[in-house]
């Protein structure tokens, strides 16, 4: 195949790729309903970002920059389209942000034409990841985000020992962003914080997920709730947990808030991620809580177990039996779009409403601790379905 055909070929894929019509599962759990195709992968990154498409300096049309995933994305509804914040994985391991929009939510998600350009604060960030979008009731939209950078305290030949911590950008185009501060707090490292949409008390509210270590969070973890009075140079002096991790459950290893919360007439409607150890190694499900619409730091309602696990090929990837969630979307209508990474690699969605979510919340039997009181549930169950 010489150059030309070779081309041709490249850009018709991507274009069966990007414009592939998605479709819904015919059945479903009630709660969501998956839908068939993942809408972002590797695959799906414009061709301008890896290969050099000028024939006399790439003549054999190689790939230049590979990409190797497109996960873990912030979500938000802007100008009427459906947008997403991927985490897009170099095959040199390092992440960026990068936009996609589709027009419905759930297919024809394209890149726009260049990933974001995060300006740095004074001390660069080594990797950016998982970001989460909060349009604020301040008028601006907030990206928070993983920052990791070495550990200024490994020993040396140590080449592994992280440090992880919010970084803070805000934006009113999704195009130009303003760094902030990197989030300061006294609790350990940082990883999945997220701002709440509105003030609380007349500041800015974060919840944290506090860590003694990269991975592990040891004596930490927990989703915590903490409030600051500058946005600017966040300072979270103090944090209350409040969704602890717990001895034999999806979350006995760690957890974490997936997007900023979603409000409802009946309260804050949670995503959340879920961390249990197994034989095969970790294993990341999501579940949702609900808190008080007036107090966002007291869960009202904790359904038990996942919301949604890991499912055929999803379970398979670069860190596999992982799902993991930090964009959601709401239309008007109560239509929800959930966007939720498989196993580190690529990007699906699920949709569901409101009314539905609400009614999860409400009605799934709380995690009781333990196996006898599961079955009483069942058994309540079936003798309600024979009456
Ligand atoms: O590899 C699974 C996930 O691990 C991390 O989440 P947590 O901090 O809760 O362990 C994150 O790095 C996330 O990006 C990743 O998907």
């Amino acid at each position: 195949m010489n150059y030309d055909q070779r081309l041709s070929l490249l850009k018709s894929t991507h274009n069966e790729l990007l414009t592939r019509k998605n479709t819904p599962e015919e059945v479903s759990n009630g709660i969501y309903t998956r839908y068939k195709y993942p809408v972002l992968t590797a695959a799906h990154t414009p061709l301008e970002w890896r290969y050099d498409l000028n024939k006399d300096t790439n003549p054999y049309l190689m790939e230049r920059i590979m990409i190797n995933a497109t996960f873990n994305a912030g979500a938000i509804k802007f100008n009427n389209k459906y947008l997403v914040v991927a985490r897009v994985e170099g095959a040199d391991r390092k992440s960026f942000f990068a936009v996609a929009e589709s027009p419905n939510g759930v297919d024809n998600f394209k890149f726009w034409e260049y990933p974001i350009i995060m300006p740095q604060t004074s001390e660069p960030d080594i990797n950016v990841y998982d970001m989460r979008l909060t349009a604020h009731e301040d008028g601006w939209i907030y990206g928070v985000f993983c920052t990791e950078r070495k550990d200024p305290n490994a020993p040396s030949g140590d080449t592994i020992m992280a440090v992880a911590n919010a970084g803070i950008a805000r934006t009113k185009d999704l195009v130009t962003w303003e760094r902030l501060d990197d989030l300061r707090s006294y609790s350990g490292q940082q990883r999945n914080v997220v701002l709440h949409p509105e003030f609380i008390d007349g500041k800015y509210a974060f919840y944290t997920r506090p860590q003694d270590g990269f991975i592990d969070v040891g004596g930490g973890g927990g989703i915590g709730f903490g409030l600051c009075n500058d946005i600017c140079h966040a300072e979270i002096k103090e944090e209350t947990i409040i969704d602890n991790k717990i001895y034999h459950t999806i979350k006995e290893v760690k957890n974490g808030m997936g997007p900023q919360p979603i409000k409802t007439t009946e309260g804050w409607l949670c995503l959340a991620h879920g961390v249990r150890n197994t034989a095969a190694g970790l294993r990341y499900v999501l579940y949702m809580f609900m808190t008080a619409l007036d107090n966002p730091a007291k869960v009202i309602y904790a359904p038990g177990g996942y919301f949604l696990a890991p499912k055929c090929s999803e379970r398979i990837g670069d860190v596999s039996n992982v799902v993991f969630s930090n964009g959601w979307i709401k239309d008007d209508d109560g239509r929800l779009l959930i966007y939720y990474a498989a196993s580190d690699t690529r990007l699906h969605v699920a949709e569901t409403s409101v009314n539905q979510l609400i009614d999860y919340c409400k009605n799934t039997p709380a995690d009781n601790f333990r196996s006898e009181l599961s079955v009483n549930n069942i058994v309540d169950l079936i003798n309600r379905n024979k009456k």
